[in-house]
């Protein structure tokens, strides 16, 4: 699909998902007859541009006076960018599904419920991971890279995470990437993948604090589960950062793993695992199939 110039051929269908704490809105639509999912989030205030809003063209409204407090609705000049817009196009039914605000569930997995529930879901129906391959195939995104290890077992590809803009480092969200394929989630950790975590929490540090001046002791190292994606991945954001999404409640903190993995090798196929799934998950829909809703 072609990269867009503007919004013409956007026509809203429906707005499937509000934040106003985060400022964001979701938007589902179509684009020449296909289904396309818009994220609009309000982008953060440069520091060093502040100038441009605090001057005689923006017009202020009163809004409430009392003695000496004071608020207006400001209308700056257009300056910058404004607005920040993440485009899916084509949009399968489940990128839909995934962006739009539902009631919300919680999972208690136990191994047992992962071997007979979640793995066959997840072998059978999951996104596609196409770009996953594009960026460790250097297809897409080649010129993005911040760090690559390319050991077919050990490596990774570090680049910026698609939430994040590369501008303010407060924000900064950065997402790890396996070369060695079939890991597909927390799951499948045990001491064979040591070497693998050690290295992406290391060399993935490493070269955050070289490359962005962020040291590691500002940064969250943490995998999700359940993630969206099933090929291994690691998220690399700052301990401030409140990316859309980021779901901290689905946050395994990668420093955790490695220390419950030396302590034992199958703690992660033995442990039981709790996560959220929403009303419009297939997930969700397959645990409620299968009775584990009707205790509660
Ligand atoms: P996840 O935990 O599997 O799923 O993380 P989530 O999206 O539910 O959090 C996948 C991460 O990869 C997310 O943080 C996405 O923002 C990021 N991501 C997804 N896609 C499709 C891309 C992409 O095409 N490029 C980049 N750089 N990041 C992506």
């Amino acid at each position: 699909p072609p990269v867009l110039k503007n919004f013409k051929d956007f026509n809203i269908n429906k707005v499937i998902a509000e934040n106003p704490r985060c400022k964001t809105a979701t938007i589902h639509g179509q684009i020449a007859g296909e289904d396309a999912v818009v994220l609009l989030e309000k982008t953060a205030f440069d520091a060093s541009h502040l100038g441009n809003y605090l001057s005689e063209l923006t017009t202020l409204n009163n809004t409430l006076k009392n003695d000496i407090y004071g608020t207006y609705d400001a209308f700056p000049p257009l300056i910058e960018n404004a607005i920040r817009a993440t485009v899916i196009h084509p949009a399968t039914e489940k990128h839909i599904k995934k962006y739009t605000d539902q009631p919300c569930y919680v999972v208690h997995e136990t191994p047992e419920l992962y071997t007979n529930i979640t793995l066959p879901l997840i072998i059978s129906k999951q996104f596609s991971i196409q770009w996953v391959y594009n960026i460790l195939g250097k297809k897409k995104e080649a010129d993005r890279i911040v760090f690559e290890d390319p050991d077919p077992e050990q490596g990774f590809v570090l680049l910026p995470d698609m939430k994040w803009d590369c501008k303010d480092t407060r924000s900064l969200y950065l997402v790890a990437i396996v070369h060695k394929h079939e890991v597909k989630s927390l799951r499948d950790l045990t001491a064979d993948s040591l070497p693998l975590l050690n290295n992406i929490l290391h060399k993935g540090l490493d070269a955050i604090k070289e490359r962005f001046g962020v040291p590691s002791s500002q940064v969250h190292v943490y995998l999700h589960y359940q993630p969206s994606y099933y090929h291994l991945h690691v998220h690399f954001a700052h301990v401030q950062c409140e990316a859309p999404g980021m779901g901290a409640d689905r946050a395994h903190m990668l420093i955790d793993v490695i220390d419950n993995i030396q302590i034992a090798s199958n703690f992660y196929q033995r442990k039981t695992l709790t996560f959220t799934v929403r009303e419009e998950d297939d997930l969700y829909k397959k645990y409620k199939d299968s009775g584990y809703f009707d205790k509660s």
